[in-house]
C-alpha cells in the first residue's frame, strides 16, 4: 500500500463538497491504491461545522478501505497543514443583486488567505485546485499569495465546461462522445468562455467535417456551453454539483495522470495570446503526475481570435477589479 496522500478540501460541506467527498475516498480520483487522508475545511459557523460532522460521520459509514484518517476543522492552518493537494471549493455564492465586481471582491478576500496559508504550511509537493466563483481570478489571487510554491501549482477548473461541450457536441454528431477528442476551452469559467470546436475530432476526424452547420458551432453551441451553468439553476433551482464534483475528479485524475490531454485553466504565460499574467483554460499535457505543458500551436480562424479576445478582456479586466489584493 503506498503511504496516504493528504487532500484538504474547502467548502465541503457544501454540495458539490457531498458530491465529491465519498469519490475521492472511494479512489475515483488517485486511483485504487492510494489511500487518502481527508482534511476537511468549512467556514466559522456552527451551522457549517455542524453539517460538516454529519458528512464526515457518514464518510466513517462508507468503510472505505483507502480513507485513512478525517480532518474536521474551520482553521486554515490545520486543515492545509502537509496537504499534497488543496480543492478550494468554498466560496461565497452570489447574492441578488450583487455584481460580478462585489464577488471579485468578497471572494478574492478568502483567497489571500488561503493562498497565504497554504503557502505557509502546504507539503512541499502541494498541488492547488481551485472551484470557487470566480475560479479563474481567485486562482491567479491565491497563486500570487504564495512565495513558496510555484504558479504552476495553481490551478482552476473549466473542465466542466469541458465535458459540457462534449456531450453537447456527440449529441449533435449522432455518436458516442469517447470518440471525441482534442475539444478544449479557452478562457474564462464564464459565459465567455470558448469551446474550440475546430480542432476536435470525432473518430479521428475533424469534427467540422462531420458535424457542418457551422451556424450551430458558432452560435448555439458555444451559447449552450457558455450558459449551462445558468440553464442547470432554473431547472433544478440549485447550481451544478454532481457535476462539478465529477469534473473536478476528472481535473485531478488527468493531471496526475501523464500524456493526458486536456483543459485546465493555467497562468497563460502569453500562450494563444492571452494577457500573460492571467489564468486561462488552455489545453495542457500532462508531463509528470501534478505537472503540465501548455499544448501550443493550435491555429486559430477570426473566429476563434475574437472569441479568445473576448473571453481574455473579461479575465484582464476581473483581474483590474482585484488589483489591490495581488501580491
Ligand atoms: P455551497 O454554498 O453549497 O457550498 C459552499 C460551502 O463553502 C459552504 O458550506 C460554505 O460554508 C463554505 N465556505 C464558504 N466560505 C468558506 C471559507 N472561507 N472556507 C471554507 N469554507 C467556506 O456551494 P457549492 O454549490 O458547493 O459551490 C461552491 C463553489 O463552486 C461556488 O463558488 C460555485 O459558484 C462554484 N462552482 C464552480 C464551478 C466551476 O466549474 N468552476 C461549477 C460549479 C459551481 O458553480
Amino acid at each position: 500500500m503506498n503511504t496516504p496522500i493528504r487532500v484538504a478540501v474547502t467548502g465541503a460541506a457544501g454540495q458539490i463538497g457531498y458530491a465529491l467527498l465519498f469519490r475521492i475516498a472511494s479512489g475515483a480520483m488517485f486511483g485504487p491504491e492510494q489511500p487518502v487522508i481527508l482534511q476537511l475545511i468549512e467556514a466559522p459557523f456552527e451551522k457549517a461545522m455542524k453539517a460538516l460532522e454529519g458528512v464526515a460521520m457518514e464518510l466513517d459509514d462508507c468503510a472505505f478501505p483507502l480513507l485513512k484518517g478525517i480532518i474536521t476543522t474551520d482553521k486554515p492552518e490545520v486543515g492545509f497543514k502537509d496537504a499534497n493537494w488543496c480543492l478550494l471549493i468554498g466560496a461565497k455564492p452570489r447574492g441578488p443583486g450583487m455584481e460580478r465586481a462585489d464577488l471579485l471582491k468578497d471572494n478574492g478576500k478568502i483567497f489571500i488567505s488561503q493562498g497565504e496559508i497554504i503557502d505557509s504550511v502546504a507539503a512541499d509537493d502541494a498541488r492547488v485546485a481551485v472551484v470557487g466563483n470566480p475560479a479563474n481570478t481567485n486562482c491567479m489571487i491565491a497563486a500570487s499569495r504564495a512565495k513558496r510554491l510555484p504558479a504552476d501549482r495553481f490551478t482552476a477548473m473549466v473542465r466542466l465546461d469541458q465535458n459540457r461541450a462534449q456531450s453537447l457536441l456527440a449529441k449533435k454528431a449522432g455518436v458516442d462522445l469517447t470518440t471525441i477528442r482534442n475539444l478544449f476551452i479557452y478562457g474564462n469559467h464564464s459565459p465567455t468562455m470558448f469551446p474550440a470546436f475546430a480542432h476536435a475530432t470525432i473518430g479521428g476526424k475533424l469534427a467540422t467535417d462531420i458535424v457542418t452547420d457551422s451556424a450551430w458551432l458558432q452560435g448555439p453551441f458555444c451559447e449552450t456551453v457558455g450558459k449551462r451553468g445558468a440553464a442547470i439553476i432554473a431547472a433544478r433551482g440549485a447550481s451544478s454539483a454532481a457535476s462539478a464534483a465529477n469534473a473536478l475528479v476528472d481535473h485531478v485524475r488527468d493531471l496526475m495522470t501523464p500524456g493526458t490531454v486536456h483543459s485546465v485553466a493555467v497562468k497563460s504565460n502569453g500562450a494563444y495570446g492571452f494577457d500573460p499574467n492571467v489564468w486561462a483554460g488552455l489545453p495542457v499535457r500532462t508531463t509528470i503526475p501534478g505537472s503540465y505543458e501548455i499544448i501550443q500551436g493550435f491555429t486559430m480562424d477570426d473566429f476563434a481570435k475574437s472569441k479568445i479576445a473576448a473571453t481574455n478582456k473579461e479575465l484582464v479586466d476581473e483581474r483590474s477589479f482585484v488589483a489591490e489584493m495581488i501580491a
